[in-house]
This record gives structure tokens, C-alpha cells and sequence, in this order.
């Protein structure tokens, strides 16, 4: 008997990569897809690790491939925005060691800065895209990727999304089948994509997708479930279960591949059918495609482009088309009591974003932990568009008003490393007269503690080379740079003062490390927590204005009628950052 184990899609990913003989994986951090290569690494047959960027993530495994190597390549969808110039040349030059680039799209935007439908990456780079289920298809679709990837000589979408990634289900084991790594067969009409060259592969590019069409016909990553009610539903992903749920009777198409799509299957089964519904998340991508081709059908009539579908969406959509009564009250709200992110107790970003508060700084920040120091009550955050963007805001902001002076741009180390540098060059170039702010917690920390080329150490754990941030910023230019510890509230608001008033760059490095990664650092920061002295609590709150988990109100009155705070020292690490903001000296460490 095989054994069998309850794995998210994440986990069944990495294990597809071990069972189907995968030999490099690389990633850039980013949810929902980070635990992909986090379980691919407990993995020594198989090469994995972060890469500095999505882009660079995509080069290495691209090179891998060239090289006859079984790869894949993780990043969340915004990801492959960064990676797009490489996704896209690479499609003209094809994958012959097989090539799978994992794309984990975020529908309803649970921890991203946006939603979109990297399906149109697929049409736009004639990728054929596969999009499992549930965690064994999630497991099963790696082989099969990477089959379709050699035998048509092309880079495959591999398409997830967070329902499908951190959703968990049985999933079948098998063993691992090795592959050799076959060689570069030197080929510069295939590998170098000169104008010359290009122009030559275009057309076989569309030759290539050609052919996939014809096989999506036969392959079993589609597959046909006759029902007994009359209507047809063509769906993918993480719906097929949701309309399996919803409407068990239907008849449905299930597109594991959803582009080139078996066009000829798909008329069959609209011809069994009586009425024809395409349900799927996000864009209307399946349903346009049918359109062209001339296939009546009904969707986003019924549904919306906007967020993630669920049962009860799936179902309120039959509903509205008048082939089915719902179930749900639509009346019911959910009873999870929302819980807004907030920093962690010692969190190092805290001291920060008070500071640049206090100093009424413009803040052009960029996207991580700190990026939640835009929220109320520290409240300091007034631009954020995607990773590497802030220091170029904060210049064009600073162009735009003819001074830098009080423009603070922050930006965390894995940002900086990822794709902050040439903002900083940039700025340095300009003449800016800029603050940039390097929050140096040494992790990767928004996305779960994950190393970077700051952080001294590898993905597999080995001894990394730890960049020595100050002198990248000094090489590019930057020569004022001060490193200080944001632990230290007078330090880091004089610091941040004497920059915003003067109209050089300056360049400033707050390292104290995250609170939370990797585990060591919770001792090391969990100092003698602290208490309020409640003779002394005058109920001002001023503690609250750090926004410390670890601070709430007591039972405790002024004679005022003032609440007095409290501390829980269970989640207090000792930070010290409240009992500097405190006015009455009322906060103390416990003796
Ligand atoms: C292009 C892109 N890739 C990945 C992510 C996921 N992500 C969000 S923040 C972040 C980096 C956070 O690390 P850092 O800049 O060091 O800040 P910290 O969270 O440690 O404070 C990542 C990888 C993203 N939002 N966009």
C-alpha cells in the first residue's frame, strides 16, 4: 500500500519535484507560494535557493534548463511583473531539460498589494498553463508539466492559487525516478536571441502552441464528468470543488490545462449540454477564448471579476442565472472577528515609523513588515506601490517639489537587495537630496523569515555571504550613511531630523534584527519585559501610540476617570520603545 499524508499544495508541489526527478529550484519569497521551496529544500537531491529577486530567480532556472536540468522557478503572481522581461524572451527560445515557472495568484488579495489573472501571461507568452486542484493533482501536474515541457521543447505555466497552495488534502506518495542532466547542446539560432534569430523563432513559437492545442484534446489534465441535470460547467482550480460541492449533478469540464484550450472537446461537451456555464476566479479568460471561437456560454454575467469565488458565490451566481436555488443565507456574516496586522511586540520597524511620525516626515515607504507603519496609530506611510519602489517616489516626489528636504523613503533589506539598489543609484545620480531610510531586520520577515544575501545564511541553512549593506550604498555613491538602533527613539529621531532638514541624500541603516526570525532572536530580544507602575500611569495613552500588542487598557482609573495601561510581560520582549514615549517615567522593567 502507498503511503499517503495531508500536505497543502505547497507541500505536494515539492514533493512532485522530488518524486518527477526535479534537480533545481529556485524562488524569491512571496505568499502564497513561499512554501514551496521551503519544503523543496528538505530535499538534498534537489539544488534550491533564494535568489535575490523573482528575475534572478527566473535566469538561474532558466540556465539550469538550458543545461538539460529539470527546474522550476516560484514566485507569487506580482513576482513574475518582475520576471516578465525574462518569462517573455523565453518562450522563443523553449526549455529542453523542462521548465516549469510556478505563478501563485492571490484572488481576493489575502496578503497582496493587488490581484491579477496571470493567465493572460500565458496567452501573452504562448506558455501553455496547468492549474491543479487540490494537493494531489498538485503533486501529480509537476510530472506532467514536465513532460509536456520536454516533449514540446517550452517553458510551462504552472498556475496556483492560495486556496489551491494552502488548502490540505490526502496526496498519494510514490518514490523519486532520477533523471540525468542531459547538457548544453550549443545552439546560438536557438539560444541567443538576436533580432536575426528571433525573427526565425517567432513563428515556431507559434508552430509549438499549435501543436499543444491538438494534444490539450487527449491529455488527461482535462477531463469530462457527466451529471444528470442538463447544465454544463467548464471550471478550473480551486472552483472545480466548489462546484463540485455546489452543483454534484452538473455536468463539468475540468481544464486542468486552461491555455491552448481543447477547443474541439470543449464544443463536444457544449453540444451534450442544454445550458453552458464557464465558472472561474478572477478574469473571464476561458470564457472569451470560447467566444472567439464562436461556443455560446455564460459566466461573468453571473459572477464577478473581483476577489475569490466560494461555494456560496458559486452558488448565488446558479441562482441569478435561474437554474438553481441556493442554500446559504446570504444573511449570515461570518463570526471570524477580524484581526488587523499590527508589528509584533519588539519589532524593530516600531521605533522607526514613531520617529518619522513624530518628525512629520513625507514617507514614501515600500512593501513589508514595515509597511504596516502606514496604519493608525503610528500612522506614518503617506506612498506604497510594489517592491523597489520607493526610493524612485520619494526622487520624483523630491524633483517635483524642487527639494528632498523631509522626503524619507524606507525600505526593507530584502527589498533594498531585491530591487532597491538602482533607486538608490538613481537618487545618488539625481542629486536627490533624499532621506533613505534601510530598515535592516536581516530576514526577509513579512513573508515568514527568510533569508536573503543580508541575512549570512542559505536556504538550505549552509553559511551565506553576508552583504555588508553600508558599503553597496557607499559604492553606488551614497556617502553620507549612518547606522543606527531604532531601539533607541532619541537617536533615531535626531538622526532622522539633522537628514530631513539637510539637502544632501543621506542614507541611514536601522539594524537591530526582526523580533520574530529566525527563532534564536526571540531569546535574544525577550529581555525583562516591562510593567506600568499604575501610582505613577497618569491614563495619558501616549504608550498606545507605539501600537504594541503587548499594551492595553486596564481596569485601573485616574481620579480623572482616565484608564491607566497595562502590559502583558508574556508578549512584552523588553524592547524598551513604550517606556520612552511614556512622559511620567511609569513604565519600568520588572525588577
Ligand atoms: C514582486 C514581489 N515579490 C514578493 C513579494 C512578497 N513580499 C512582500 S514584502 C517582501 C519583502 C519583505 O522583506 P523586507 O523588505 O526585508 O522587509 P521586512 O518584512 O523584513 O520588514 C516580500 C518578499 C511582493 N509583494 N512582491
Amino acid at each position: 500500500m502507498k503511503k499517503k499524508m495531508i500536505f497543502s499544495g505547497n507541500e505536494a508541489v515539492a514533493r512532485g519535484c522530488y518524486e518527477h526527478g526535479l534537480h533545481i529550484a529556485t524562488a524569491y519569497p512571496g505568499t502564497p507560494s513561499t512554501e514551496i521551496l521551503e519544503n523543496v529544500s528538505k530535499y538534498p537531491e534537489i539544488y534550491s535557493e533564494w535568489s535575490p529577486n523573482e528575475k534572478v530567480a527566473f535566469e538561474v532556472a532558466m540556465g539550469a534548463t538550458f543545461e538539460g536540468a529539470r527546474t522550476l522557478v516560484a514566485m507569487k503572481h506580482v513576482g513574475l511583473n518582475v520576471a516578465a522581461d525574462a518569462f517573455m524572451s523565453m518562450s522563443f527560445i523553449g526549455a529542453p531539460g523542462g521548465f516549469l515557472v510556478v505563478t501563485a495568484d492571490d484572488p481576493g488579495m489575502h496578503s497582496s498589494q493587488n490581484e491579477q489573472d496571470n493567465r493572460y501571461y500565458a496567452k501573452f507568452a504562448e506558455y501553455p498553463c496547468i492549474e491543479p486542484s487540490d494537493s494531489q493533482e498538485a503533486k501529480d501536474f509537476v510530472g506532467l508539466g514536465l513532460d509536456l515541457s520536454i516533449e514540446f521543447d517550452t517553458p510551462v505555466m504552472y498556475r496556483l492559487t492560495t486556496r489551491v497552495c494552502h488548502g490540505k488534502s490526502i496526496v498519494e506518495l510514490g518514490e523519486r525516478t532520477q533523471y540525468p542532466i542531459t547538457g548544453f547542446k550549443p545552439n546560438p539560432k536557438k539560444f541567443v536571441v538576436l533580432p536575426s534569430h528571433g525573427r526565425e523563432m517567432h513563428p515556431k513559437v507559434m508552430a509549438r502552441i499549435a501543436r499543444i492545442k491538438e494534444w490539450a484534446e487527449t491529455t488527461p489534465l482535462n477531463r469530462i464528468e457527466k451529471g444528470s441535470n442538463g447544465i454544463g460547467i467548464i471550471t478550473h482550480g480551486a472552483t472545480y470543488n466548489f462546484v463540485k460541492e455546489v452543483m454534484p449533478d452538473a455536468s463539468v469540464l475540468k481544464l486542468g490545462m486552461t491555455y491552448p484550450l481543447p477547443i474541439n472537446m470543449i464544443k463536444d461537451f457544449a453540444k451534450s449540454v442544454d445550458k453552458l456555464f464557464v465558472i472561474e476566479e478572477l478574469e473571464p479568460f476561458i470564457e472569451n477564448l470560447l467566444k472567439i471561437e464562436g461556443i455560446e456560454c455564460e459566466g461573468m454575467k453571473f459572477w464577478s471579476n473581483l476577489g475569490e469565488l466560494t461555494p456560496e458565490i458559486v452558488a448565488a451566481g446558479l441562482e441569478k442565472a435561474g437554474v438553481f436555488k441556493s442554500p446559504y443565507n446570504p444573511k449570515e456574516k461570518e463570526s471570524v472577528i477580524p484581526r488587523p496586522p499590527i508589528f509584533c511586540p519588539g519589532c524593530p520597524h516600531r521605533g522607526l515609523y514613531h520617529s518619522l511620525r513624530k518628525n512629520k516626515a513625507v514617507v514614501t515607504t515600500d512593501i513589508g513588515c514595515y509597511t504596516l507603519g502606514c496604519l493608525e496609530p503610528l500612522g506614518a506611510g503617506d506612498t506604497c506601490v510594489e517592491m523597489g519602489a520607493s526610493i524612485g517616489v520619494g526622487v520624483g516626489m523630491a524633483k517635483a517639489r524642487k527639494s528632498g528636504k523631509g522626503i524619507v523613503a524606507t525600505i526593507g533589506d530584502s527589498t533594498f537587495l531585491h530591487s532597491g539598489i538602482t533607486g538608490l543609484l538613481n537618487a545618488v545620480n539625481d542629486k536627490a537630496g533624499i532621506t533613505v531610510v534601510i530598515a535592516d531586520n536581516s530576514i526577509t520577515a513579512m513573508t515568514g523569515g527568510q533569508q536573503h544575501p543580508g541575512s549570512g545564511e542559505t536556504l538550505t541553512g549552509a553559511q551565506g555571504y553576508k552583504v555588508n549593506l553600508a558599503k553597496i550604498c557607499q559604492a553606488v555613491g551614497a556617502d553620507n550613511i549612518k547606522v543606527i538602533d531604532p531601539y533607541n527613539l532619541e537617536q533615531t529621531r535626531s538622526t532622522l531630523k539633522e537628514a530631513m532638514e539637510s539637502d544632501e541624500l543621506s542614507v541611514i541603516i536601522t539594524n537591530r534584527p526582526c523580533a520574530l526570525y529566525p527563532a534564536e532572536n526571540r531569546k535574544l530580544v525577550q529581555e525583562t519585559p516591562f510593567a506600568v507602575d499604575h501610582d505613577k500611569c497618569i491614563g495619558c495613552h501616549a504608550c498606545f501610540k507605539v501600537s504594541c500588542p503587548a499594551i492595553s487598557e486596564s481596569d485601573q482609573k485616574t481620579a480623572k476617570g482616565l484608564t491607566k495601561s497595562q502590559i502583558d510581560s508574556a508578549l512584552c520582549t523588553g524592547c524598551s520603545v513604550c517606556a520612552q514615549v511614556c512622559p511620567v517615567n511609569a513604565i519600568e522593567r520588572i525588577k
